[in-house]
């Protein structure tokens, strides 16, 4: 093989491995997070999630938050709060919603203030439908309201 050919090759090989991680386990849509202002620890992330075979999202983690949880909001008496749930499933074909005031991501302990337009990286621990541990990476907008 040249040496031209080989390069095209490699590069082949590159946008198959890029196009495989594309595919990922679960579709993510519409991902929101609020900015937050100077001395703020938290704010909430929302967006659809939709897995073909089904799977469960069992953690998430990011490098600008020290904690990234998903909350359910449940009756408390008659105040109504949040609180953190450790698996949220991901019923086949189904779309899973996290919005405001129902199950959230919540972003807590960040590190730096996030301003409306800049892009902020997750992490999503998923347990696939065959039981296999997984990570995906999203991307999630920083903006004021819903896209
Ligand atoms: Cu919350």
């Amino acid at each position: 093989m040249t040496m031209k050919r080989w390069a095209m090759a490699a590069v082949m090989a590159m946008s198959l491995t890029a196009q495989a991680q594309r595919s990922a386990e679960v579709e993510v849509k519409s991902a929101w997070a609020r900015p937050t202002v100077a001395g703020q620890m938290g704010t909430g992330a929302f967006m659809q999630l939709r897995s073909k075979d089904g799977a469960r999202v069992v953690g998430a983690s990011s490098e600008i938050a020290g904690v990234v949880e998903i909350h359910e909001m449940a009756m408390d008496g008659s105040v109504m709060r949040m609180r953190p749930i450790r698996v949220l499933d991901l019923p086949p074909g189904s779309n899973v919603e996290l919005k405001p005031g129902g199950h959230h991501m919540m972003l807590m302990d960040l590190k730096r203030p996030l301003a409306t337009g800049e892009k902020i990286k997750v992490e999503l621990r998923l347990e696939t439908r065959d039981k296999k541990l997984i990570t995906q990476p999203i991307e999630i907008e920083v903006r004021p309201r819903a896209p």
